[in-house]
């Protein structure tokens, strides 16, 4: 971080289903026959198939920007322009926006997520720490490898009155991905209960548990799911982003 762009993949998650309230929200706002995407911003694309559901920050605010007559993307204001000057929109710096609608109201839309085991969808979530100033501001969950992820679902499942969630959209099976020799098959799990980290508030283990996590699983891990099972996460990384893009499903996204 902070040392040259960061070379993201757009992870395009369609709407299946909004929320009542998001559907009150964008009444009239988007064509019949629509598709909507919330782009996450990954830098683990090989870890897709372990998605369980799709965060957004709940305080923050979304846009809903026309790509084509049928697709627009959902993001923040500042990725969907970051975006504009890098052809992903079809005139250069013009991004347009249909609707705006803000994080909470999202929470429960349906969504479907590229490569996931749960094929037939999973939920949008609210997670607390989720940077408006980083990426799109829509962060894929892969609790299997990501730390923040793994707190945040536990802490999601163990509070779901609270949020207003329902228990079992925090609770989708976490499908074990990636080998590693030092943590296992589940390395989220392994480091958060390492570094004892009761909460997705708990920052400065977080930070030191997302470090171990991403140059362990990087360096040393072996994929355990999809086309390329067997294959170092090394090797089988780019080729996973590749054959996300080529199917339409993901784009290269960098800031
Ligand atoms: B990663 P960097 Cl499996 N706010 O994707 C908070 N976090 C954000 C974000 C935002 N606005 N935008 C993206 N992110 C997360 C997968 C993953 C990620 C795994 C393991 C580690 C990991 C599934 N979540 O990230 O600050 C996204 O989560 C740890 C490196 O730009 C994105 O990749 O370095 C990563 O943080 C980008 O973080």
């Amino acid at each position: 971080e902070g040392v040259g762009p960061q070379e993201y993949t757009g992870i395009k998650i369609k709407v299946l289903e909004w929320t009542e309230t998001a559907q009150a929200e964008l009444a009239g706002k988007l064509p019949v026959g629509a598709n909507v995407y919330m782009v996450a911003a990954t830098l683990r694309p090989e870890t897709m198939y372990g998605q369980t559901c799709c965060f957004v920050g709940p305080t923050i605010t979304y846009g809903i920007y026309k790509i084509s007559e049928t697709e627009y993307y959902l993001c923040t204001e500042r990725a969907a322009r970051n975006m504009a000057y890098q052809k992903i929109f079809p005139k250069e710096g013009e991004f347009p926006c249909v609707a705006t609608v803000v994080g909470k109201s999202l929470v429960g839309t349906l969504v479907k997520a590229p490569l996931s085991i749960h094929t037939d969808g999973v939920r949008v979530l609210p997670m607390e720490t989720v940077l408006a100033t980083k990426g799109t501001g829509v962060v894929t969950s892969v609790p299997s490898d990501s730390p923040d992820d793994y707190a945040t679902v536990s802490d999601l499942a163990k509070k779901a009155e609270y949020y207003g969630i329902k228990k079992e959209w925090a609770e989708l099976e976490i499908p074990e991905i990636i080998q590693t020799p030092s943590y296992g098959n589940k390395t989220a799990e392994f480091l958060v209960k390492k570094l004892k980290i009761n909460s997705p508030k708990d920052a400065k283990q977080l930070a030191e548990a997302k470090e171990l996590a991403y140059k362990e699983g990087f360096y040393q891990g072996i994929m355990l799911m999809g086309d390329f099972k067997g294959e170092k996460v090394e090797v089988a990384k780019p080729k996973v982003r590749a054959a996300l893009i080529a199917s339409g499903e993901a784009f290269a996204y960098a800031e």
